[in-house]
């Protein structure tokens, strides 16, 4: 029994959160950025993860995030990161995510203490038994610091409850001995500019943080590698790639916040410990950037 691609497939937007002058979430330019992205062709959003900047918000203010992107979204797929060492704050924003009739959630293994392998499998599972929704695993090794084989994703991947990982590695080789191993679950790419590779391995989909201001171009690749036109999908992608270098060089999140801005939605900045960009910086952004999306 697989999964239903027509519903889960393709490019998937890791939003960011707007916030205002006061540091609060800014509610109209998160809409604004949800429609902006239902129109550039995306199948659906992942709420609140890193790029959303989970982990500098409170509960309660993630459980509203997720509840103004359900009033949005329309039909598009969501997906609530309900992730938190801090199981008891998960539980109850994985409880939310069934209430407001999400499609999945998803978690970061709990980081910062060194739990066992078994430790992190109950986490997930209780979570997944607590949502009453099938669990999608957000390996992230280079943030989370916990490191899994094939071996621990295939023993999610064996489990009923889990539908599949969002992948952010750049271990193609384990991509696609996942996705061999098992077929009928769903990958999805998450390094943005390695999108190319990752279908070539594998991939159903992806999940990124630029798809904000650029999911189109990724849209675009996913269609071009369909119909084999991987040269074509190679240019778009370094495309693509020539922005994301800029990126993490400044800063992926505040200088993604501030092409937003650029572009006329009101996004602010990211929260501290984050800091502020240099005007020298947003003039580069403005310059090498926003005619190029
Ligand atoms: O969700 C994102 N990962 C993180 C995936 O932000 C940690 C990616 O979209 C990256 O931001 C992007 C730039 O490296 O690929």
């Amino acid at each position: 029994m697989g999964y239903n691609k027509e519903k889960f497939d393709g490019v998937f937007t890791a939003l960011l959160t707007p916030f205002d002058k006061e540091n609060k979430i800014n509610e109209k330019a998160l809409r604004e950025l949800v429609a902006l992205n239902l129109k550039m062709g995306v199948k659906g959003f992942y709420v609140c993860g890193s790029t959303g900047e989970a982990f500098l918000m409170s509960k309660d203010e993630r459980a509203r995030v997720m509840e103004i992107v359900k009033s949005e979204a329309g039909d598009a797929t969501l997906i609530a990161h309900i992730g938190s060492v801090n199981e008891m704050e998960a539980t109850a924003l994985a409880k939310h995510a069934k209430a407001l009739e999400y499609d999945l959630v998803s978690s970061v293994a709990p980081f910062y203490y060194k739990f066992s392998f078994e430790e992190i499998k109950g986490y997930y599972c209780r979570l997944a038994d607590a949502a009453e929704l099938p669990m999608l695993v957000y390996h992230i090794p280079v943030l989370s610091g916990v490191n899994m084989g094939v071996n621990d994703l295939g023993a999610f991947l064996n489990d009923d409850r889990f539908i599949g990982i969002k992948y952010t590695s750049n271990d193609f080789f384990m991509m696609e001995q996942c996705k061999t191993a098992f077929p009928e679950k769903v990958l999805y790419n998450g390094y943005d500019e390695m999108f190319l590779a990752g279908l070539s391995m594998g991939a159903d989909g992806a999940i990124g943080s630029t798809y904000n201001f650029m999911a189109n171009k990724f849209v675009r690749i996913r269609q071009l590698f369909n119909a084999g036109n991987i040269a074509e999908a190679q240019r778009v992608q370094k495309e693509a790639n020539r922005i994301i270098a800029i990126l993490c060089r400044l800063g992926v999140h505040r200088s993604e916040k501030e092409i937003m801005n650029q572009m006329g939605l009101d996004f602010g900045v990211c929260r501290p410990p984050f800091g502020a960009l240099s005007s020298e910086d947003k003039a580069l952004i403005k310059k090498e950037i926003l005619p190029f999306i």
